[in-house]
Parts: structure tokens; sequence; C-alpha cells
């Protein structure tokens, strides 16, 4: 009898659950499933893609910590790239280990630095004001389409130096790149669709010419012309701006008013002193996680948690189950923004940790402290409408009611 990878393996010492972290039952409504995964154990196998599941917060933090175990270069999400053939040419930061990752990483994470979000903050906070000034004068909005995509897509693309012709196409490539860690489902499909008329604008937008001087683009060609980086790797990083950038504080945000949204009482807490609103983003963060899953590769034959896994299996490590696992957070699926919630995987953890989180971190403070300078209450009008990805946690619509103080 021949062994061949698709064979339904004999070998697994670890509960064998049958979830599919891609259905539309799943995307819809996690938690549930998060929750049987996490009580089922440490490690678990999840039979529909014959895989490595981790979902309680230590195991996560652990395997996430051990890079060399759990590689990145072969892809963070179900596609092996030993195997299969990468859907774009692979980032030379997401998808790359040490030393390519080192090198990449030194870059980027000096352009996302605190030093120079100081720089930026003064004109990101104008943007917020003046975005929450509108809204609140407009009344009944829509969080997601009025607010949530509106003001990432504003002050990111402004800091990186694009045009602001086509910028939309940020959110379409994004939502197809997050898709495309998920299997070749419906809902990566349809992105594909609507991604596929705009398809050449990114890369071309990666070019030199297309970025304002002294913005993050900008400095990343400046990084080549110093030899820290090859000239050919310039374009490749300026499009990992794109396609973490946008959607991620798109989502981060729209999940932190639905958050508000839904426990009034956090809000009042929070208008009551705005100076809540960096750690509200944050234990919404936990609460809501933007990106709640991503995949490692096994690089050799090792054991975790005492289940042996070989080289070259697939582990998906489920950063939103461990961010409500009750070992880790007392409550955990009360939203409270007195919580402060160090240590929360929403960004991941270890070398990979996000290299933007200065970025949110700042769009998610300045959005909610200029709201709740203005508004004294928010009020549900409508049913909010999820928009399923496979790896975001998005909504389409949440319509809101402002009410001023
Ligand atoms: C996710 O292309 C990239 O380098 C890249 C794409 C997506 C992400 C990060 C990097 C984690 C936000």
């Amino acid at each position: 009898m021949s062994e061949t990878q698709t064979q339904v393996r004999d070998d697994i010492d670890a509960p064998r659950l049958d979830i599919d972290p891609f259905s539309d039952d799943f995307l819809n409504m996690p938690y549930p499933y998060h929750e049987q995964m996490r009580e089922a154990g440490p490690v678990v196998w999840l039979e529909p893609y014959q895989l490595w599941g981790v979902a309680r917060h230590e195991p996560v933090k652990v395997g996430l910590n051990d890079w060399q175990s759990f590689i990145s270069s072969a892809g963070v999400g179900l596609a092996n790239f030993r195997t299969e053939k990468p859907f774009r040419p692979p980032s030379l930061i997401l998808e790359a280990d040490p030393p390519l990752h080192t090198r990449s990483r030194t870059v980027l994470s000096r352009i996302l630095s605190p030093k120079m979000m100081q720089t930026v903050k003064a004109e990101f906070e104008i943007q917020a004001n003046k975005l929450v000034d509108r809204l609140v004068e407009q009344g009944e909005i829509d969080a997601i389409k009025d607010l949530a995509k509106v003001f990432p897509l504003r002050v990111f693309p402004d800091a990186l130096g694009l045009a602001e012709e086509g910028r939309e196409t940020l959110l379409l490539y994004g939502d197809m790149v997050f898709n495309a860690f998920g299997p070749r489902n419906h809902v990566f499909l349809d992105s594909v669709k609507r991604y596929e008329p705009v398809r050449e604008w990114i890369m071309d937008h990666c070019q030199r010419s297309e970025l304002r001087p002294g913005g993050f683009g900008d400095l990343v060609y400046q990084a080549a012309d110093a030899g820290e980086i090859p000239p050919e790797d310039a374009p490749l990083l300026v499009r990992s701006f794109l396609s973490a950038g946008v959607d991620t504080t798109v989502n981060g945000i729209g999940n932190a008013m639905y958050c508000l949204a839904m426990f009034p009482d956090q809000y009042a807490k929070l208008a009551a002193a705005p100076a809540l609103a960096r750690q509200t983003f944050e234990e919404s963060l936990r609460l809501e996680s933007a990106v709640q899953t991503f995949f490692r590769t096994v690089n050799k034959p090792l054991e975790f948690y005492g289940v042996p896994m070989r080289e070259n299996d697939k582990v998906i490590f489920f950063l939103a189950a461990a961010n409500r696992d009750g070992r880790q957070w007392p409550n955990p699926e009360v939203f409270d923004i007195e919580r402060k919630p160090v240590g929360h995987m929403a960004f991941g953890s270890g070398i990979h940790g996000c290299v933007g989180q200065t970025v949110a971190r700042l769009e998610g403070e300045l959005i909610l402290s200029a709201l709740a300078k203005r508004v004294k209450r928010i009020e549900i009008t409508g049913e909010p409408v999820r928009r399923l990805n496979n790896t975001l946690r998005a909504l389409e619509s949440l319509p809101l009611r402002l009410i001023p103080h």
C-alpha cells in the first residue's frame, strides 16, 4: 500500500474533530467552535483539511514563538508552498523565515517605529476629528461604510504616499489576500471575481514613481538606495503595506464600533473618560479579533504538547480563540474597557508579531477618542450584517445613531 499526503492519517495522537473553520457557519459564529476545540485539548486534529488546530492561549503563544519548529516560508495559509504554487509571489516578511525575514523586518519596523508615529500623529488626529465632526452632523450612520472604511483609507495611503485615485482597490485586494489564506471555497472565489478587474493596480502602485517622496513607500526605496535591501525587494515590501495596512484596521475599527454598540455601559464609560480610547481599542481586538487565524508549517518531526507531528504538517493557530480562553482571561466573553488585555494574540506573537501595530493602535485610539469627545451615546438602528472572509472577522454594515454630548 502506498503512502500519500492526502490519505487519512492513522498516526494522530490527539482528539480528531470534524470541524471546518472555513464553513459559512463557522465564519458567521466561530466562538462555539473555538470553545469545542479548546475543551478538546491543547492540540486537535481537524479532519476536513487533515491539519492540526491550536486554540488555547498558551499553546498558541508557545507555537508562534517557536519559529524554528513552526515556519512561515512554506506559507501562513492552508497551502504548503513546498508542494503547492503560491497564489502570488510570497511576501518577503510574512511568508519568510530568518535571515530573509530579519532583513525585511528591520526596514519595515524602522518605518513603522513609535518615533515615526509621532510625526504622523498630528495629521491622523486632524482627519479623525474631521470625520467624526461630519458624522455627528449626519446623526444616522453606517459605522462600516461611513467610518471604519473611510478613516484608514484616508490616513494610511496618505502616509504611504499614494495618490487618491483608485484607493478602494486596496479593500478589494485586502479582502482577496486574507481569503487566500484559506481554502478555495466560495468565499475566496467571490472575492477573486471582485478583484479581477483591478488586478494590475496593486503592483503598479508599488513603483517608486507612484509614491510621494518621504512617505512610508518611498522610505522602503531609500533603504534599497542605502544597500540595506536589494533593489528588487522594494516593490514587494511596499506590497506588504498595501496587503496588510488597510483591511486589518478597517475591520479592527469596525469591530471596535460593534463592541461599543453591543455594550452601551462600556461606551458610557468611554464617553465619560476619552483617555480610555487606546485600551478600549485593545480590548476590542481581544474580543473581536480582526485577524482570526494564521497557519505555520512543521519544519521537522517533533512533539508539541505531547502530540507527535510530522515534517510538512500544517498547523492552524486560532488567535481569536486564544483571546477568549477562560484559562487566560476572567469572563472572557465580556467586553470590559478597563481590563488592559496585555498578552492578547490579535497581533500574533514572536518574530512575526504585527510590525504595523503602532499604526493600528494609533488609528484605533484617535478615532475612538474623537468619538468619545463628541458622542454621548450610540444606538444600533438596524441588524448588523456580516461579511464572510476566510481570515478576517468582518462586518459589511452596522447602522448606528450618534447622540452628541
Ligand atoms: C496580515 O503581504 C504581506 O506581507 C502581509 C499580508 C497580510 C498580513 C501581513 C503581511 C497579518 C496582517
